[in-house]
Order: structure tokens, then C-alpha cells, then sequence
């Protein structure tokens, strides 16, 4: 009777999170969920048990929220606290202005969401990861943290964080022979540009108008093969982008 390894993924009530709880459900990883819609979580453990038999512990909180992250980390049951994968998944980009238009209230749900969640979350995880020596961190960061766009000023320094944050933990970590890996996604079709636009579903679709863009699937197939790799492998940095894209401000359209 063989322990599975565990899979603890961040932002798994949609896109890229959901795709990949699907996917190391498959491979028979056991998973914790977390995002803050309940709802979702819990028709997505539906589906994982009865499709696979999976093994679900459901953490339904807000990233941004220091005390809460920490205190259901601490009261997951022992066995769960092994955690030998970590997908850092959860974020967003929350409006698309100029910087002299920008809200400062997207701006710091943007920090707070993809910088000091993920730094709380790993924080805790960590912990674990260096009393077993071993572990994988898997940090979603973007084209937006390798380049700056117009109008993406803000998501793009937070993503440009990440990317840097994911080089220092792997420096940091190294004596735990725990691996890093900063995988960064282009164009691909989620809820992303609906939560940009703050419900905006036309101005959101146009986004993906012309061209076929990465779907959940792709990353989620990226991030299983990183985490699926050797012990003595460690895959840095990915850049995975849609075929019709070669940088941020350059797609193929209606070719
Ligand atoms: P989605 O909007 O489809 O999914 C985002 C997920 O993050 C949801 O599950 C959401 O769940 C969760 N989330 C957001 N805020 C919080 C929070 N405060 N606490 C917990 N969970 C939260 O977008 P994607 O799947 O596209 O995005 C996933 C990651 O990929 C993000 O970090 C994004 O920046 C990045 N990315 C996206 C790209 C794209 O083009 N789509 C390209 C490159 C990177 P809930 O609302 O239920 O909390
Ligand atoms: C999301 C991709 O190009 O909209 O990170 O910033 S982009």
C-alpha cells in the first residue's frame, strides 16, 4: 500500500489551477485545493473522487490573508502536512490602464495576491519541505515576468517578482535538495482577462479573438512534467507561449 505523494495547488476553482489538479489527479497524486470559492472546490472534488478515487482535502481561503493561510496550514491533519509538490498558482491582473490611470486598489490586490500570497504560502510549505529534504516548488509567473507591456505596468512588476522571487528560493533552498521551477505562460484563454475586466466577457473574448491561445491544459500538461522528472532534474525556467505569439505585444491575428 504505497502512500501517494501529495500535490498542494493554489487557485484550483479555475484555469490553469483546475486543469492541474486534473491532471496529478490522474496520475493519483493526492491534492489540496485551495481557492476561495467553495463552491467550485467542492464540484471539482466531486468530479476528482468519482472520476479517479482521489484523495481531496478542500483549503478555502483567501491567499492574501496572512492569519488565515497560516491557520489552515497548521490544522490540516499530519498526514496532509507532507506535502511533496507545491503549484503557486494563484493570482491575477486586475485592470489594464496606463500607469497615471491605474487604481491603487487593483494595484495592491495585485501585490498582495501574486506576491505576498505566494510568499505565505511557500513560507509555510517550506517549512515542511526542508524537514523532509526534499520537494518542489512550482511557481506560475508569466511572459509578464520577463517582459513589460504597455498598460501592464503593475501585473507585470508583480510577475517580474515572482521570477526573481523563484531564483532567490531556489538559491536559498538548495541545501534541501528542494527543486524551484518558474514556469511562465503567454496568452492563454481562462478566467484571466474576465478578472482583468472585471466582468467584462466581450472585452475579455477579444482578447483571444483571431488566433488559438494556450488552454488550462497546456500548462497543466507543463507543470506535471516538471514535477515528474527525476529526482537529480530540476526544470528552472519554462516559457511556454501560443504558437501565434512571440512576445507580449507581437500576435499573429488573423493570419
Ligand atoms: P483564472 O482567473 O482562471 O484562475 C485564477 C485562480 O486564482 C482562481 O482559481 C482563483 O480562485 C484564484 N485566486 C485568485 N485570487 C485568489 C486569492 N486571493 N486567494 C486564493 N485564490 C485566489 O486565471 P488563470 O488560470 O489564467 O491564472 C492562474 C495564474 O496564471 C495566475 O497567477 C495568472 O497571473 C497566471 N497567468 C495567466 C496567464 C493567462 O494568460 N491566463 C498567462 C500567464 C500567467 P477564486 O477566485 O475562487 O479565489
Ligand atoms: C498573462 C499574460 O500577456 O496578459 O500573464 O500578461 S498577459
Amino acid at each position: 500500500n504505497t502512500i501517494m505523494p501529495i500535490v498542494f495547488i493554489t487557485g484550483a476553482s479555475s484555469g490553469f489551477g483546475k486543469a492541474t489538479a486534473e491532471k496529478f489527479a490522474q496520475a493519483g497524486y493526492q491534492l489540496i485545493l485551495n481557492a476561495r470559492r467553495l463552491d467550485r472546490l467542492e464540484a471539482l472534488k466531486t468530479h476528482l473522487v468519482s472520476s479517479y478515487g482521489s484523495q481531496v482535502l478542500l483549503l478555502p481561503f483567501d491567499v492574501r490573508n496572512r492569519e488565515e493561510v497560516a491557520q489552515q496550514l497548521d490544522n490540516m491533519p499530519a498526514p496532509w502536512q507532507k506535502i511533496d509538490v507545491l503549484v503557486n498558482n494563484a493570482g491575477l491582473a486586475a485592470g489594464r490602464d496606463a500607469f497615471q490611470d491605474g487604481s491603487m486598489d487593483d494595484w495592491e490586490l495585485m501585490i498582495d495576491t501574486n506576491l505576498k500570497g505566494l510568499m505565505y504560502v511557500s513560507k509555510w510549505v517550506v517549512k515542511g519541505m526542508m524537514e523532509q529534504k526534499s520537494g518542489h516548488i512550482i511557481n506560475i509567473s508569466s511572459l509578464a515576468g520577463q517582459e513589460v507591456y504597455p498598460q501592464g505596468n503593475l501585473y507585470c512588476a508583480t510577475k517580474h517578482a515572482v521570477t526573481a522571487l523563484s531564483k532567490g528560493m531556489r538559491m536559498d533552498l538548495l541545501p534541501y535538495h528542494i527543486k524551484v521551477t518558474n514556469i511562465s505562460p503567454g496568452l492563454a484563454e481562462t478566467e484571466f482577462s474576465i478578472v482583468r475586466f472585471k466582468g467584462d466577457t466581450e472585452k475579455a473574448s477579444k482578447v483571444y479573438e483571431g488566433y488559438q491561445p494556450l488552454q488550462p491544459e497546456d500548462i497543466a500538461d507543463v507543470i506535471f512534467f516538471a514535477a515528474s522528472r527525476p529526482a537529480h532534474v530540476n526544470l528552472e525556467e519554462i516559457t511556454i507561449l501560443p504558437t501565434a505569439q512571440s512576445d507580449s505585444r507581437t500576435v499573429n491575428k488573423n493570419p
